[in-house]
Formats: C-alpha cells, sequence, structure tokens
C-alpha cells in the first residue's frame, strides 16, 4: 500500500500590537476607546499592584507572592471578557486576571497572607483559589465546564497555566478529555520563558506550546502575549466557539516573567540581564499607552490622573486588607478535614498546650 497523507496542520501564531505600539490595520479589532482605556488602567493597576505586594513581603506583612510584571497582557483582556457565571482557575500568577475578573485585590494579599480566607468564592464570581500544585487545575476546569455543558448552562471555563505545566501529565488528560467531550474550556498557557530555573527547551523539543492541542483535535494557536489586543481577539474567537458548543481552545501566549519566579527567588542566578533588558523592551503596558496617545484616546492628564487614582485606590486595598481579621492558629487543624485527623489532634496539642 503506498504511502498517503493522513492530515497535515498548521499553528499559526497571532500579534496585532507590536512593541512599538503601532496597530497592524487589516487585523485591529477596532475595540471602543472606552474598553481599551479600561483594560489599560486595569494592567496599570496590575502592575503597581504586584509591586507593592513585593515591598509587602520585604516588609514581612505578607508571605510569598508569585509576580506577574510582564504577563499582564495575557491576564487583563482574557479574564475580562468572562460573564455572569463562568468559570476562572487560576494557577499562582495570575493577580493581573483575578483582578480584571472583578475580585476585590485586597483578597489576594489575604491569601498571600496567609488566610485561606482570601480564597472565598464571591457568591456571583466563579473563582476557584490559587493552584499551587502545577498543572492540576486544568482538571478542574475541564469538570466544571463539562458540568455546565451537561447542565445546558452558558458558562464556560477559563484556566491560567504557564509553559512548565505542559510537562505535566495533567495538562494531557485536561486536554484530553476536553477534546473527547467537546468541553467549553479555554487553556491559556502563559509561555514566560521559564520554569522556575528550567527554559522553555528543556520543557519540549516542540516548536510551539500551541501545537500541543493538535493531538488532542482541538484548535491552538500562538499569540504575541505582550500584544493586549491580539490576547484580546484569540480569547474572543475561543470564547465564542465555547459557547456555540464548539469546544475547547489553547492558547499559548508568547510573553516573559519579568521579575523572580516568586519572592524567594532570586533569577540572576540563572538568565542573563541581557535577557531581561530585551525583554523589557516589549513590555505589554507601554505599547499600549504609546498606541492610545499616538491615537487621540489618551493624553498627559488622564496618564497624571490614573496614576494618582491608581495610587489611593492601592492605599485603599492595603489597608482593606491589614484590617481583615487574622485567622487563629486552631483554624488550619479546625477547617482541614470533617473529621481531624489523629495526627492533627496531636498536632493541635502541641502546637497549643
Ligand atoms: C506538581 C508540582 N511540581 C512542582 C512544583 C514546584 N513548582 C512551583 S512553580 C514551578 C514552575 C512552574 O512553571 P510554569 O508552569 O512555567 O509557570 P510559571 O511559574 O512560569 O508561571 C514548579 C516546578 C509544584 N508547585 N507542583
Ligand atoms: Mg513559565
Amino acid at each position: 500500500m503506498p504511502r498517503k497523507t493522513l492530515a497535515t496542520f498548521r499553528v499559526s501564531s497571532l500579534s496585532i500590537l507590536d512593541a512599538a505600539g503601532k496597530v497592524d490595520p487589516n487585523l485591529d479589532p477596532k475595540l471602543p476607546a472606552k474598553t481599551l482605556q479600561q483594560m489599560y488602567s486595569l494592567m496599570v493597576l496590575a502592575r503597581v499592584f504586584d509591586d507593592k505586594a513585593i515591598a509587602l513581603q520585604r516588609q514581612g506583612r505578607i508571605g510569598t507572592y508569585a509576580p506577574v510584571k510582564g504577563q499582564e497582557a495575557c491576564q487583563v483582556p482574557s479574564a475580562l471578557q468572562l460573564t455572569k457565571g463562568d468559570w476562572l482557575f487560576p494557577a499562582f500568577r495570575e493577580a493581573a486576571a483575578t483582578i480584571a475578573f472583578g475580585i476585590p485585590p485586597e483578597r489576594l494579599l489575604q491569601y498571600w497572607g496567609g488566610d485561606e480566607q482570601g480564597s472565598k468564592c464571591a457568591a456571583d464570581k466563579n473563582l476557584f483559589p490559587v493552584s499551587i500544585p502545577v498543572g492540576s487545575h486544568m482538571l478542574h476546569a475541564v469538570g466544571a465546564s463539562w458540568a455546565a455543558k451537561l447542565r445546558k448552562e452558558k458558562a464556560i471555563a477559563l484556566t491560567y497555566f504557564g509553559d512548565g505545566a505542559t510537562s505535566e501529565g495533567d495538562f494531557h488528560e485536561a486536554m484530553n478529555f476536553a477534546g473527547v467531550f467537546k468541553t467549553p474550556t479555554i487553556f491559556l498557557c502563559q509561555n514566560n520563558q521559564w520554569a522556575i530555573s528550567v527554559p522553555r527547551e528543556r520543557q519540549t523539543a516542540a516548536a510551539s506550546l500551541a501545537q500541543k492541542a493538535i493531538a488532542y483535535g482541538i484548535p491552538g494557536m500562538q499569540v504575541d502575549g505582550n500584544d493586549m489586543l491580539a490576547v484580546y481577539v484569540a480569547t474572543k474567537e475561543a470564547i465564542a466557539r465555547a459557547r456555540a458548543g464548539e469546544g475547547p481552545t489553547l492558547i499559548e501566549c508568547f510573553t516573559y516573567r519579568i521579575g523572580d519566579h516568586t519572592t524567594s527567588d532570586d533569577a540572576t542566578r540563572y538568565r542573563t540581564n541581557k535577557e531581561v533588558a530585551s525583554w523589557k523592551k516589549k513590555d505589554p503596558i507601554d505599547r499600549v499607552r504609546t498606541y492610545l496617545s499616538a491615537n487621540n484616546m489618551w493624553d498627559e492628564n488622564q496618564e497624571k490622573q490614573l496614576q494618582l487614582n491608581t495610587a489611593a485606590q492601592l492605599d485603599k486595598i492595603v489597608q482593606a486588607y491589614e484590617t481583615f481579621p487574622k485567622p487563629k492558629i486552631n483554624d488550619m487543624f479546625d477547617y482541614l478535614y470533617a473529621q481531624p485527623t489523629q495526627e492533627l489532634v496531636q498536632q493541635k496539642q502541641e502546637l497549643t498546650s
């Protein structure tokens, strides 16, 4: 039998707003100025929140924190498009997405301050808690969106994870399940080039992470993750497909983690200053400001006002966090299981006697 081609595949990459702040006119989604300004303002808030969280950790006012700096354009335009009833499953670097989803930022500080009550799922927001075990939450996202489908609800699930997470079995199991059952799930991979000190080329020999979708029969595409418009458009298409019953999508956002992996890391030990500097030139926030200013949608006054408002907002966030009642020592024993194990009873006694 002669050899024949069974299938051929293509992997595309989307970029609309370049690092110089220029928009490709053929791809411009022509969003209203108000939407662009809202996304820009949220990215600025996420950036100052991030800097503040690091400062609070250094002062001993919160615990370990995983900075989002550099990845704001992956998160704000995607999370902002979720609507009532939708599900958001973050990993641990999703401050910008969580804020854009409408969660009060002080809740994030409460979580990183060591109080699990910061993860409380608000009645009208289906936000899952931060997932520290890498990749495990993708399966939960598939489960929640499958449940929504079985109940004939319109809700979808959006889950964020990193390049490193694509090496976990959970990623492949979640994608496989989602493909077979056509669940309304959006897999948003933030390929920030590093999984702590392990570079992207040590995760996979594949040319892209987007192409991993092919094996599971679902659409996958790469986008410039520092490009707010490309992420907006790709997510919009994926949401429309999911709501129309056409199933899941994998979006690989090609981006960079500007900061350390967490406040416990020192990235200078494994990456060069040159590499970091080259990515700083592609900053996702600067390019939006340049674009908006050049197109009469933003001026110096608005920028000054935004900076002032954001600083005032941040003060209120920190104040709100620091006035939350502190958790009690016993809570970690009392709320882990419905019935505490013998070990927990013993540990509680040791700590409190
Ligand atoms: C199952 C599991 N293995 C290892 C770790 C330790 N760990 C925490 S973050 C991380 C790297 C994650 O990299 P990536 O998925 O690229 O996300 P990023 O941190 O770059 O956002 C590792 C190995 C963990 N938390 N969970
Ligand atoms: Mg990574």
